[in-house]
């Protein structure tokens, strides 16, 4: 993923960085490349738009580039917006410091909270030595909860499950269940649904006034495109999300679409999913990406 933005910006930034001087001139065609690179990511237009003029206001308050290299300085201004852009400093889950934390997974069909839930449930155990716990309230699809007692199998996690109909009440007698057993994190596993879908979102909404989570993350497939966005934020809107994880950017897709979710909602991504495998989850870190997307081994110094 982000390949070919990689190829763009950097194709950019090598310009930049050629330049002796830095003008109003170079800098608007510079922006416009950038712009035109973001799009062809699909990186939303609205988002791209944004994005192109904050770094615009930026430069021209700066207005002299004055450092011994202005295209180096221009470049780092790039880098810190979209730093920013991405979402600024990692935002870590947060856990109640007594009593135990609970982590809802919520989104469209197929868009990986089953996976997700279970990854992140291996990932605390091993790597934050915390104590979690499964419940699968997802009692649309019959197979999702055989999905996640098999995964909670693999991780050696407890798995709450019920064979009815009503997520409430599985989510209520799982969160009974929790109280009674050695464990500080639960994450339910809710079912996909279509932001449209009034009586299934109306479902969820009864979920979270049950659950109270801690953290609700919205579980977004990074391989779609564009309605990706628009549910997202009819989502964080509806249950107020608290993060985002985007999935499958281990795929081949241009990756835009996703990037542009976090500018959209407003809400910070916390996790990448990076293929199909239990540990292949990613703690996002914004600075990061910003450096791989464009092309930078090392944070640039002036
Ligand atoms: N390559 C890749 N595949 C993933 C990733 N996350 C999930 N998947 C795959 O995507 C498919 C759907 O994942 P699920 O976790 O079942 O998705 P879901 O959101 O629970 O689906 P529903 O419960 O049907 O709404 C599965 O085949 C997963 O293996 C990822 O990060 N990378
Ligand atoms: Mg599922």
């Amino acid at each position: 993923m982000f390949e070919q933005l990689q190829d763009r910006l950097s194709g950019v930034l090598k310009t930049i960085r050629g330049q002796g001087k830095i003008t109003e001139n170079n800098i608007s065609q510079a922006m416009r490349d950038v712009r035109r690179a973001l799009l062809e990511a699909d990186v939303n237009f609205k988002v791209a738009k944004a994005f192109v003029n904050r770094v615009q206001d930026r430069a021209e308050g700066e207005k002299v580039f004055t450092s011994v290299s202005p295209g180096q300085q221009f470049i780092k201004l790039i880098q810190d917006e979209l730093v920013e852009f991405l979402g600024g400093d990692a935002e870590e889950l947060k856990f109640k410091s007594s009593g135990f934390t609970v982590i809802l997974m919520a989104g469209l069909q197929g868009s990986g909270k089953t996976t997700t839930s279970a990854k992140l449930a291996c990932l605390l155990k091993k790597k934050q030595n915390r104590k979690p716990f499964l419940i699968a309230a997802d009692l649309q699809r019959p197979a999702a909860i055989d999905q996640l007692e098999v995964l909670g199998r693999q991780i050696d996690v407890p798995v709450h499950s019920k064979r009815i109909k009503d997520a409430v009440s599985v989510v209520k007698s799982g969160l009974k269940q929790a109280e009674g057993l050695d464990v500080d994190t639960v994450l339910i596993d809710t079912a996909g649904r279509l932001h449209v879908d009034e009586k299934l979102m109306a479902e969820l909404k009864s979920v979270v006034a049950i659950a109270s989570p801690d953290e609700i993350l919205y579980v977004a497939d990074g391989m779609i495109g564009q309605d990706a966005v628009t549910s997202s934020l009819a989502f964080s809107v509806a249950i107020s999300v608290s993060g985002i994880v985007l999935t499958k950017m281990d795929g081949d897709s241009r990756g835009g679409a996703a990037l542009s979710i976090r500018e959209v909602t407003q809400k910070p991504i916390k996790f990448l999913g990076m293929g199909e495998s239990i540990d292949a989850i990613e703690v996002f870190h914004p600075n990061r990406l910003a450096q791989r997307i464009l092309g930078m081994g090392d944070v640039v110094s002036l």
